[in-house]
């Protein structure tokens, strides 16, 4: 089997974490690896395989003889460093929103749109977590009754935000617990312990926050089908990982609870996690670590007709970052693109 040079661009990173550890569980076939981040890291190793790599300084020869880079190390950065490694004839795989609504870069969840893959489209990018997660489960159901219209409220992990964001739950949870004064947020607006913020990234002038309007126009891009209206509000939660989204969707034809159960049931990454006399459906603690979208409490909408509601939970992390990535650089390879 042919192996690959691959680089992890913002590798000392959370997501960068993530997506070194799912290169080495999934056996991606790797040649070699190059580390790369700011001259904050140099001098840094990581271990990849039980072997130890030096973290390199990103510059713009970085990308020269690498067949593909996994990049999570912001938007700006992307921008500035993407083009080089394209031009190298390095394919990038870009976890921010840098390039996301670029119409030359196609935006892939391998489960919905992999045919938007192609030869010449050296810089794909990697949707938002929270849009990776909701866009699995609508696809199936978008495929047998054509989704209208989808009303979205998110419940987002602080691990969404970074090593900050893990930090401000950490200490905040701690001072708390041993009734010391609470420390300022260093990523949050707000305190974010025993707390929710209605607000996730900046507001655009529409009242939407960005994040919101990530979800509703990178939906659009990725399932081909710039009708489907999305109108979306996401939250904070004090939650380390996995982010939980409560899903109401609007269909053209008539879609029961049975048959969307059945749809999710057959459709790839996910698992149907639906038996409420049980008590089982899905949350964040028990998807930590998990590769799939687990999806429950499928049911009618009594307030309108043609009306589903659910609940979807995932990884952030892996399937909303690292793990979605890493899909993308293995079906380049199915499809000889790589
Ligand atoms: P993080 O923990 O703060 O890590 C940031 C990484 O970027 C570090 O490795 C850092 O290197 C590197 N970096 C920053 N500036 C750089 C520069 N000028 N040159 C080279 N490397 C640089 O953040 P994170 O949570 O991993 O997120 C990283 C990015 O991934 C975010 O900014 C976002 O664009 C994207 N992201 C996407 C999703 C998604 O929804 N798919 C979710 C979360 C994050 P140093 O350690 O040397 O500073
Ligand atoms: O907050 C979350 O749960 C997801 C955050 C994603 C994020 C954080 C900083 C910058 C993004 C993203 O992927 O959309 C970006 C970005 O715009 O690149």
């Amino acid at each position: 089997m042919k192996k690959y040079k691959v680089a992890v661009v913002g590798a000392t990173g959370v997501v960068g974490n993530e997506m070194i550890k799912m290169l080495e569980e999934r056996n991606f076939p790797v040649e070699s690896v190059k580390f790369l981040a700011s001259a904050r890291s140099v001098g840094k190793t990581l271990k990849f395989k039980g072997k130890d790599i030096p973290v390199e300084l990103l510059t713009h020869d970085s990308g020269k003889g690498m067949d593909v880079a996994l990049f999570s190390a912001g938007g700006q950065t992307s921008k500035d460093f993407s083009p080089s490694f394209a031009k190298a004839g390095c394919f990038v795989i870009d976890n921010s929103s840098a390039w996301r609504m670029d119409d030359n870069c196609p935006l892939v969840v391998p489960e919905v749109n992999p045919d938007d893959l192609s030869k010449d489209k050296k810089i794909i990018a990697n949707p938002n977590c929270s849009t990776i997660q909701m866009v699995v489960a609508l696809k199936p159901l978008h495929d047998f009754a054509k989704i209208k219209r989808v009303v979205v409220s998110t419940y987002q992990s602080v691990s969404g935000a970074g090593s900050k964001g893990l930090a401000d739950l950490e200490s905040q949870t701690k001072a708390y617990g041993k009734g010391e004064k609470m420390p300022a947020p260093a990523k949050f607006p707000y305190q974010i312990a025993f707390n929710l913020i209605p607000q996730i990234d900046v507001f655009d002038p529409n009242g939407y926050t960005k994040e919101e309007m990530k979800m509703t126009n990178e939906t659009k891009k990725i399932m081909g089908d710039k009708s489907i209206l999305v109108s979306a509000t996401c939250v904070r939660v004090p939650v380390f990982r996995s982010h939980s989204e409560s899903v109401w969707i609007e269909t053209e034809k008539e879609l029961t609870p049975q048959k969307a159960k059945e749809l999710l049931s057959k459709a790839k990454g996910i698992e149907v996690m639906d038996d409420p006399e049980k008590g089982i459906y899905p949350m964040p603690l028990q998807a930590e670590n998990l590769q799939k979208t687990f999806v429950g409490r499928i049911r009618s909408d009594i307030s309108c007709a043609n009306g589903l509601t659910f609940w979807v939970v995932s990884d952030n992390l892996l399937k909303g970052a690292a793990l979605n990535a890493v899909e993308i650089a293995e079906m380049l390879i199915a499809k000889n693109i790589l």
